[in-house]
């Protein structure tokens, strides 16, 4: 195998991904249904792949072990085995995550792309970009998307095998159509209930369950025609939709999945209060507390000062459509 070092950034969904399909295997992790994401400039993970004598995964700067590591050491074999017979070579994983502070955001979906990607390199694995998105799917279902730049849909599927659940971009490069998503940070530490976890809980006790996973195919084929006309407000009006519709899915989850913390509310507020006052920007939240406020790029320094002044918010950042995941060559060594 050879040394490589790959860089995916985070994404954000547009119209939300909560739940996998139970009638297929769990290895697959196949949503229940659609998502669509843009990819961000400012958040990334750096992924370096080495041979090794034992199998080692270091993740900004700390050895890991168990669950986390565990979930490497099985998207590595995977993409070993798809190619190659045999024991797959013991590797050394550096992972270290670009994120302007590491409170409270989602590194999955980039950490897992990064890994697809530098493995992909590294075990010298024909794949085109389309199919290590599914593999980086199995690793973290919102990866799939962070193999793209730009705009992504990962359509659901049908089959049992998973192989329509794709990834396609809709948009990237200097073709992507600059909008930006402000990410406005209102509390430090990690989350309570984790997102397989809460899926999961919401699949089987939320009345709104059904409801939530038959009403996506509309919202995200009206937010892909709105994205290719540039229709802001159309667009924007979706993506609150899906956040909130995702949101009292959880509430109505037993026991309740709430990420809101009354700073998550005041942010809210604020969004709608200058949208009233024609500053517009619609706001998605997470599997967590943290606001995202999606608006014209021209708009973005404004609505972020007004959300930086907002008691109790912790950071803001003003990010941009980022760029493919991408595979770098690299001499031997750890990453920066
Ligand atoms: C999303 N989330 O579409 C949604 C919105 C959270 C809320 O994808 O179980 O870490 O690894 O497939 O991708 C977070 O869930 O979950 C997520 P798994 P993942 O971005």
């Amino acid at each position: 195998m050879k040394s490589v070092l790959a860089t995916a950034h985070s994404n954000i969904a547009l119209v939300k991904y909560w739940g996998k399909r139970s009638d297929v295997d769990p290895v697959l992790n196949l949503p229940a249904v659609g998502s669509l994401s843009m990819t961000l400039d400012a958040l990334w993970t750096e992924t370096s792949l080495a041979p090794d004598r034992v199998d080692t995964f270091l993740l900004d700067g700390v050895v890991q072990s168990g669950a986390p590591a565990t979930k490497v050491w099985s998207a590595l074999d995977r993409l070993w085995a798809s190619h190659h017979p045999g024991r797959r070579p013991y590797c050394r994983v550096t992972s270290s995550n670009r994120f302007p502070t590491a409170a409270g955001l989602a590194s999955s979906a980039s950490g897992f792309a990064a890994l697809t990607m530098a493995a992909s390199a590294a075990f010298e694995l024909p794949h085109d970009r389309s199919a290590l998105s599914a593999f980086a799917r199995m690793g973290s279902g919102s990866a799939a998307r962070s193999v793209f730049g730009g705009y992504v849909r990962l359509h659901a599927g049908e089959r049992a095998d998973g192989s329509d659940c794709v990834a396609v971009p809709l948009s990237t490069g200097s073709e992507a159509w600059p909008l930006a998503l402000i990410v406005v940070q209102t509390t430090r530490g990690s989350k309570d209930v984790g997102s397989t976890e809460g899926m999961e809980r919401s699949r089987l006790t939320a009345p709104y369950y059904a409801p939530w996973v038959e009403s996506s195919p509309k919202d995200l084929d009206d937010a892909e025609a709105a994205l290719k006309r540039r229709d802001l407000a159309t667009l924007g009006e979706i993506v609150e939709h899906s956040c909130f519709k995702m949101h009292a899915c959880m509430m109505a989850s037993r026991p309740p999945i709430l990420y809101w913390k009354p700073t998550t509310l005041a942010v809210i507020h604020e969004v709608w209060g200058l949208r009233s006052r024609n500053l517009a920007g619609y706001v998605t939240i997470d599997a967590g507390p943290h606001v995202k406020v999606l608006c014209a790029q021209e708009n973005a320094e404004a609505i972020a000062d007004h959300c930086r002044r907002v008691p109790g918010v912790e950071a803001v950042t003003i990010c941009l459509p980022g760029p493919d995941a991408t595979v770098h060559e690299r001499p031997e060594g750890g990453i920066r």
